[in-house]
């Protein structure tokens, strides 16, 4: 058999995160409108059952960031997610927005730019990522898009320019953009797509598995993503901030689930439904799973936004949540949900820290052994 690590690399809203959903077939990170949506990088795997010559493969996806140039610290830890996650692949999949014009720079005055800036830039120009060789040569920030292409440059895998929202353009426009960017680059293959309407992702798929590398798998069959349910909880309920708010309050918010408690395993068989009075029968109890969860701002102006008048805001961001939230988690869900000024986080190294699931497991972990030392 087949596997392998496929990064999926691109600016903000190219569309990344609904290309890992689509290709998953599962609901593993939200999607948004609006630029800057995903915050860590989110790891969604796939089966793919042997085909014709091809033996089954399994690929682990992983959705990054959008690529932007970070003025907080918590864009430069979105971009350390982007260059960890370059770090370990075996592809990279560049994804393009196909209806956003690109800027780039003629591929000699790129290089020319390459050997000039190298001394010039500013502190803030380049990006901290921790393989120099990754880092921009001088961070020529001219355009994100000639940013990104700079790091797949750097890159020594296979990788894939996929041409995304092509259902948004008229194919005689494919063409000139497709030439456009293959003189940028030689990329391994060329796939045009549409996320969205889960257009030519066959292709897309059958063509990774040809790159794969031979090897077992990385993750048991049934599981699709490594994300822990709380955490992807919390990011619903982040994707419901991100719709129902505007301007500032979506980048200011942060959610940290603080209650997770889920219902007591129950008899496998489902329960009966009960007779009622007047006839009929009720419908069975559904267990429960009980959440709480904070939501951090940075302003008592951002609260009051998050809160809206008499709680209204607060309330339609947590009932459209907890729908979701039951869905994913297949019970009846009871969401509280809390609203704190925590000002200035995105600069503090601390609180982001914080945010990470990764760290939080291993919080709690450390936490749960305190408690058993302690007995
Ligand atoms: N028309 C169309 N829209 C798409 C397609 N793929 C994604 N979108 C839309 O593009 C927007 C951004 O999608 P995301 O998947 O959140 O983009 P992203 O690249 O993950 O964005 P960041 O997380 O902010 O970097 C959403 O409104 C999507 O619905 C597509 O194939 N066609
Ligand atoms: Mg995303």
């Amino acid at each position: 058999m087949k596997s392998g690590f496929v990064s999926i690399l691109g600016r903000p809203n190219a569309g990344k995160s609904t290309l890992l959903n689509s290709l998953v077939g599962e609901k593993v990170a939200i999607v948004t409108s609006k630029p800057q949506t995903t915050r860590n990088r989110i790891t969604g795997v796939l089966e793919v059952p042997a085909k014709r010559k091809q033996p089954t493969a399994q690929i682990v996806f992983v959705d990054t960031p959008g690529v932007h140039k970070p003025g907080t610290q918590l864009d430069r830890r979105m971009m350390q997610e982007v260059y960890e996650a370059l770090e370990t692949r075996d592809i990279v999949i560049l994804l393009v927005d196909a209806s956003r014009e690109m800027q780039f720079a003629e591929p000699a005055e790129l290089a020319a730019l390459d050997e000039t800036q190298v001394s010039e830039a500013g502190p803030e120009a380049s990006i901290d990522s921790p393989t120099p060789d990754l880092r921009p040569k001088g961070g020529s920030w001219r355009s994100e898009d000639e940013f990104v292409l700079g790091l797949v440059q750097k890159l020594d895998c296979p990788v894939f320019l996929v041409i995304n929202k092509i259902d948004l353009i008229r194919r005689e426009q494919l063409l000139p953009l497709i030439d456009g960017l293959m003189k940028q680059y030689k990329f391994a293959e060329v796939v045009p797509i549409s996320a969205r309407k889960r257009d030519g992702l066959d292709v897309l798929v059958e063509k990774l598995v040809e790159y794969l590398p031979v090897g077992e798998r990385y993750f048991p069959p049934e599981q699709f993503t490594d994300q822990p349910e709380r955490f992807l909880v919390a990011e619903l309920i982040r994707e419901r901030i991100l719709m129902e708010t505007g301007e500032e309050v979506p980048y200011a918010a942060a959610v940290v689930i603080e209650k997770f408690e889920e219902p007591p395993p129950g008899p496998e068989k489902a329960k009966k439904p009960r007779p009622l009075k007047g006839g009929g029968f009720a419908e069975p109890k559904q267990p429960l799973t009980n959440i709480s969860a904070v939501i951090y701002c940075e302003r008592e102006g951002q609260k009051a936004i998050l809160i809206g008048k008499q709680g209204a805001k607060l309330k339609a961001i947590g009932t459209s949540a907890r729908k979701e939230i039951e869905s994913l988690l297949g019970t009846r869900v009871y969401l509280e949900l809390h609203v704190i000024v925590e000002p200035g986080w995105r600069e503090s190294r601390g609180f982001i820290d914080t945010l990470d699931w990764r760290r939080q497991l291993e919080d709690m972990a450390a936490r749960q052994a305190g408690e058993v030392a302690e007995e």
